[in-house]
């Protein structure tokens, strides 16, 4: 089976270090940073405490990101999402542009308190404005950091999520959501990764084509409004239970008309006994498992791998090694994020509140993509 296609971008190590020291010229960092080391209910608090809108070393880090991304690469990636542009991109750059250090991974899930706003931030947070979106984080899972640290965090190493330590098996991100709350694509950027450990992707127009050779009718199944999961499990930080989303089909048409799906292995309530159900779901799973569907890459220092959260599923192997990535998620149209009643990111721009309420009532509310 042919592939769909997956752009690869190399920048020289020249490049790399221009762009290194433009960012450093820019000068723009204060270097406080206790506020990305919060956890997500210290971080809650600091928000409704907050008097105006702040800006912070991250909102000076978009406005460095916006100023120095090389054109080159943002004339590449451009069309990424777009119905001529890739679902996927892999860009290489030289490890030297990273610097976090073993000495600062991520305490309790967080971001050392002394890594500071630096480089390696600016580069993913530029690569996620080049697309044509904002980046975007949920204070519930994130705290008031926009860049999540994805490193196995002690006592979390058996949950299936970014802070476990074992296998992740094929998902959306933030799955339970509508679609207008849902990360539409993340970059995923090696800081630290001492151990090769896969992280693997599978392309929507590639699960397509398997699915329709095992046998046509399981498309029109997976077309079904009739699947539902739970809200994602970092949410729930201040204890609630996680909540069944509203039926939503697997897979349906976008917007712009072409195909996108949802879909969470772990989440995903399996209560169906419809035989044509759950051959449908036994037949993506083989899909899933197929070489010719399944694509990974090692995301070791320096590279970034931008990913569809609309047209692609991802997972990963279990973690060897010291592993440290930085996960950003982008959005094209923030405006349901933004009106929601806890006030958006009116206070830490690109950083939404989302209360529990809020949560489950987005939940409650799968619409599709398309009226
Ligand atoms: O660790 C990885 O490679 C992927 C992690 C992931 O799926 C996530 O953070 O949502
Ligand atoms: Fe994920």
């Amino acid at each position: 089976m042919i592939k769909s296609d997956v752009l690869r971008i190399a920048l020289t190590p020249e490049q790399c270090r221009r762009w290194k020291t433009q960012i450093k010229e820019f000068n723009y960092f204060r270097g406080d940073n206790d506020l990305y080391s919060l956890s997500p209910p210290e971080a809650m608090a600091v928000v409704e405490t907050a008097t105006g809108p702040v800006n912070d070393d991250y909102v000076l880090a978009a406005i460095t990101a916006q100023a120095t991304t090389p054109q080159m690469l943002k004339d590449e990636i451009k069309g990424f999402g777009t119905a001529d542009g890739p679902d996927a991109v892999l860009i290489e750059l030289d490890p030297e542009i990273v610097d976090a250090d073993l000495m600062r991974m991520p305490v309790n899930g967080h971001r050392h308190p002394l890594k500071s706003m630096c480089v390696d931030d600016v580069v993913l947070t530029g690569i996620i404005q080049a697309v044509g979106g904002e980046p975007f984080a949920m204070i519930p899972e994130a705290g008031l950091d926009a860049i999540m640290p994805v490193s196995p965090t002690p006592g979390k190493e058996e949950t299936r999520s970014s802070k476990g330590g074992g296998s992740l098996g094929w998902h959306i991100d933030n799955s339970g959501f509508p679609s207008k709350m849902r990360p539409e694509y993340f970059g995923l950027m090696g800081l630290i990764s001492t151990k090769q450990v896969t992280t693997s992707f599978a392309l929507i127009d590639d699960i397509l084509a398997a699915l329709q050779k095992l046998d046509p009718r399981h498309e029109r199944i997976l077309r079904e409004t009739q699947y539902q999961c739970l809200t994602p499990i970092s949410f729930h930080f201040d204890g609630s239970k996680q909540v069944r989303s509203d039926p939503f089909p697997i897979i349906e048409n976008g917007p712009d008309g072409r195909p996108v799906i949802n879909f969470n292995e772990y989440s995903l309530i399996r209560d169906h006994d419809d035989p044509s159900i759950l051959a449908a779901l036994d037949a993506l799973a083989t899909v899933l498992s197929d070489p010719g569907v399944v694509r990974g890459e090692w995301i070791s220092p320096g590279k970034i791998l931008l990913i569809s959260n609309e047209r692609a599923l991802h997972a990963r192997g279990e973690v060897r090694g010291k592993r440290y990535l930085a996960r950003l998620y982008g959005k094209r149209d923030l405006s349901a994020l933004r009106s929601l009643p806890s006030g958006g990111d009116k206070v830490y721009r690109f950083r939404f509140m989302m209360t529990t309420d809020e949560m489950i009532a987005a939940c409650r509310s799968q619409t599709m993509a398309v009226a």
